[in-house]
C-alpha cells in the first residue's frame, strides 16, 4: 500500500507509538520557532527544567507579535529572549523582520522536516512539504531540551484540487470555501494533505495562506508535497540548495477525501464573529466598511501586496516600486508586525465595520467589544478599500497581473546568531514559571462559568496590547481572564479559591496560547467539563494540571447551571484508572459521567499537576 506524504513525515520521524488514528505519535523534531507573546514562558520553562543547550539543529526566537515598546514591560520580555537564545543556541529574529510563519517558511523551511512553534499557525510552513505543528509552550520546551513531540495521530485526509482559480478568485477563497463546508470544527483530528492537477497551479504564496488558515478549521496541521513551485520559490530566494522533493506515492491511501474544483468558486467573506461564517461576497456587497486591513501571516506575502497595489493603482501598474505606488493611493503601511492582527494597534471605533485580509475574527479580537470584523481576500479588501463598502472585485474588470520577481532580496540583518556566552538578562517584567498543584482524590467545586460552543482562546485570556504586555507574569495577566465573556469572572474564582468551567462544543480553539490554561489555573480552575475540545488548548490544560473532561452525555450539558455545586468523589482514582468520571450536581441531586481519556504520558503528567511539578517528581 502506497503511502501518503504524511504519512512519510510521520513515519521518518517516529520516536515511539504507532501511527493508528487515536494513538499517541511521539516525533523527533528538526526545527522550533518561539514568539515573543508566548516564548518568554517555554523559555523559562526550559531553563526550570534544567537544560542548558538547545538539542533541534534549527531554533528561532522571532519578536513579531509584541512590538510596541510603550514602556519597559515588552522590552524587557525581548531582551530576555534575545539573552537567552544566545546563550542556550537559538537564533534571534529583531523585532520588525517579520511575522515568524512567513519568516520562517522563506528562511529555514525545509522539505522533509518538522516543525514545532509556540504559536497555533505554525502550519503555514506545511506549504513547503513539512510537518509543521503548533502546540502549547511547556511541549515546546520538552522540544528544545530533545524531547519529541507526542500527539493522537489524527486522520489524513486527501484534499484533491482539480481546476484553476478565476480571475479574482484567491487561495484566501479556498479555505474560506473550506472553512464554509466543514465548520471550525471540521477539521478537528485530521490532517488535510493538498493534492491533484489543480495544485501546480497555486503558487508557493497561495499554499502559505491555505496551509496557515487551516488552523482555523482546527486542524492539526495540512501538508503540500514539495514540487517545482516549493523548487521555484526556494531558488527565488536563493535557497535552491534547500528543496528536495516530497511526494506521495502514487498509490497512496488516505482515511478520506474532499474534492475542491477551483475553477467552480467566487470569492466569499467571512461574517463578524467566526471564521466559518462565510457566505459570497454578493450577499454583503454594499455593506458600508469603516476601515480595510491586508496583510498578517495569512496574506502577507509579495503576492498578496503586489495584487492590493494593483487593484489601488490599475493604470500606473508600470511604474516600478510597490511601496511608493502603495503610499500613494493613501494607505497606511504599518511595520511588518502581526500588530493589529492580535488587536494591537489599529483598534476600530466602537460601532464600526472592519475589513480584513486576516485569519480570525473572534469577538472583541481587534481591541474593542463588540466589533465587526469580516475577513476576505486582499483582492477584497483592495477593491473595497476603494468604494468604501464591501465590493466584488469581479466589478473591477481585468484583474492585476502579478509577476514574480526572478529572486526576493534576501537579507540577514533581521537575525542574530547565537554563540554560548552571555549573561541571561531578567528584566522587572519576567517573573517565576508557576508550578501546577497534583490532582486532589475529590474535587468538590462550583461552576464559575457555563458557556456554549466555539469558546476561543481569545474568549479565555484576550489579545490586545494591555493583556498581551503580561504574556511572562501568569498573576497579572490571569487578571484578564474572560474579561470579554463575563467581568465579574475573576473575582467569583478568587472567592470561590477552588473553580470548574462547563462549555460546549470545541472549547479553546483558536491560538495555542498557554495563558488560557495557565491563567485559569492561577485563578483555581481544577477542572473543565466541556462536550469537546480544540487539541492545542487540551494538551495546554493537561500540561498545567487542569483536568479536561468530556460529557459522556452530551444532554447533561443542559442540566448545569452556573453555581452549581459539582462533587466528583473520585476523580484521582478514576483518571489513574482510566474509568469515567463521576459527578454529582448537588443542586439538582443528579449525577452524571464524563470521559477523560489520556495516554499512559498524560496521565502521569496530569495527576502530578503538570509538567513542570512531573519533571520536578511530583506524583
Ligand atoms: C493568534 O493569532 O491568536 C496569536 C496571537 O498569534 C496566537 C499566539 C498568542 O496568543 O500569542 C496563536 O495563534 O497561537
Ligand atoms: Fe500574528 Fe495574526 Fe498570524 Fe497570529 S494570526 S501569528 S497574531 S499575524
Amino acid at each position: 500500500m502506497g503511502q501518503s506524504l504524511t504519512r512519510k513525515l510521520i513515519e521518518s520521524h517516529l520516536v515511539a507509538g504507532k501511527p493508528v488514528i487515536g494513538e499517541e505519535v511521539s516525533l523527533a523534531v528538526d526545527q522550533v520557532l518561539l514568539t515573543d507573546t508566548n516564548g518568554t514562558l517555554p523559555w523559562l520553562q526550559f531553563e526550570a527544567m534544567g537544560f542548558t543547550r538547545v538539542i533541534p539543529p534549527r531554533v528561532v526566537t522571532y519578536i513579531d507579535h509584541n512590538v510596541y515598546q510603550v514602556d519597559s514591560r515588552n522590552s524587557d520580555d525581548h531582551r530576555y529572549l534575545q539573552t537567552a537564545s544566545r546563550k542556550y543556541g537559538a537564533v534571534f529574529s529583531k523585532p520588525g523582520n517579520g511575522i515568524c510563519h512567513q519568516v520562517h517558511m522563506e528562511t529555514y523551511s525545509i522539505p522533509g522536516q518538522t516543525l514545532l512553534g509556540t504559536d497555533s499557525h505554525t502550519p503555514l510552513c506545511g506549504a513547503a512539504g513539512m510537518l509543521a505543528i503548533g502546540a502549547g509552550g511547556l511541549d515546546v520546551a520538552v522540544a528544545l531540551g530533545g524531547g519529541p513531540y507526542s500527539f493522537t495521530m489524527p486522520a489524513v485526509v486527501r484534499v484533491w484540487l482539480t481546476g484553476q482559480l478565476r480571475p479574482w478568485v484567491t487561495a484566501k477563497d479556498v479555505i474560506l470555501e473550506l472553512l464554509r463546508r466543514l465548520s471550525v470544527r471540521g477539521g478537528s483530528g485530521k490532517i488535510f494533505e493538498y493534492g491533484g492537477p489543480g495544485l501546480a497551479s497555486l503558487l508557493a504564496a497561495q499554499r502559505m495562506t491555505i496551509a496557515n488558515m487551516g488552523a482555523e478549521l482546527t486542524l492539526t496541521t495540512s501538508v503540500f508535497p514539495s514540487d517545482d513551485v516549493t523548487r521555484s520559490f526556494l531558488t527565488r530566494l536563493n535557497r535552491g540548495g534547500d528543496w528536495r522533493p516530497a511526494t506521495p506515492d502514487e498509490d497512496a491511501e488516505y482515511d478520506d477525501q474532499i474534492e475542491l474544483d477551483l475553477g467552480s468558486m467566487g470569492p466569499l467573506i467571512a461574517l463578524p464573529g467566526s471564521p466559518d461564517r462565510v457566505v459570497p461576497i454578493e450577499e454583503v456587497a454594499g455593506t458600508p466598511v469603516d476601515q480595510v486591513m491586508v496583510g498578517s501571516c495569512t496574506n502577507g506575502s509579495w503576492h498578496d501586496m503586489s495584487s492590493v497595489t494593483g487593484v489601488l493603482i490599475l493604470e500606473t501598474m508600470a511604474r516600478e516600486g510597490l511601496l511608493a505606488d502603495l503610499l500613494a493611493t493613501g494607505a497606511l503601511v504599518s511595520e511588518s508586525t502581526c500588530g493589529s492582527c492580535a488587536g494591537i494597534g489599529h483598534v476600530p471605533a466602537a460601532g464600526t465595520r472592519s475589513l480584513r485580509a486576516f485569519n480570525r475574527n473572534f469577538p472583541g479580537r481587534s481591541g474593542v467589544k463588540g466589533d465587526e470584523v469580516y475577513l476576505c481576500s486582499s483582492l477584497v479588501a483592495a477593491a473595497s478599500a476603494l468604494t468604501g463598502t464591501i465590493t466584488d472585485p469581479r466589478t473591477l474588470g481585468t484583474p492585476p497581473d502579478v509577476q514574480l520577481p526572478p529572486r526576493f532580496a534576501a537579507s540577514e540583518a533581521g537575525f542574530v546568531a547565537p554563540d554560548s556566552g552571555g549573561e541571561v538578562l531578567r528584566g522587572p517584567n519576567i517573573k517565576p514559571v508557576p508550578l501546577g498543584e497534583p490532582v486532589a482524590p475529590a474535587l468538590d467545586a462550583s461552576v464559575l462559568l457555563k458557556l456554549g460552543d466555539k469558546v476561543s482562546t481569545d474568549d479565555i485570556s484576550p489579545a490586545g496590547a494591555a493583556v498581551l504586555v503580561f504574556r511572562s507574569n501568569v498573576p497579572a495577566i490571569a487578571e484578564h481572564c474572560f474579561k470579554y465573556v463575563d467581568a465579574e469572572f475573576v473575582a467569583r474564582a478568587k472567592a470561590a479559591g477552588r473553580g470548574i468551567i462547563v462549555g460546549g462544543e470545541i472549547y479553546g480553539q483558536g491560538s495555542s496560547r498557554e495563558a488560557a490554561a495557565v491563567g485559569p489555573m492561577h485563578l483555581g480552575i481544577r477542572a473543565v467539563i466541556v462536550k469537546s475540545f480544540a487539541r492545542i488548548h487540551r494538551a495546554n490544560l493537561i500540561n498545567w494540571g487542569i483536568v479536561p473532561l468530556t460529557f459522556d452525555d452530551p444532554a447533561a450539558y443542559d442540566t448545569i447551571e452556573r453555581d452549581d455545586r459539582l462533587h466528583l468523589p473520585d476523580l484521582r482514582a478514576a483518571l489513574k484508572a482510566g474509568t469515567r468520571v463521576t459527578i454529582a450536581n448537588q443542586r439538582t441531586g443528579a449525577t452524571f459521567t464524563t470521559s477523560c481519556l489520556l495516554t499512559p504520558r498524560e496521565r502521569d503528567i496530569l495527576l502530578a499537576g503538570g509538567v513542570l511539578a512531573y519533571t520536578k517528581g511530583g506524583s
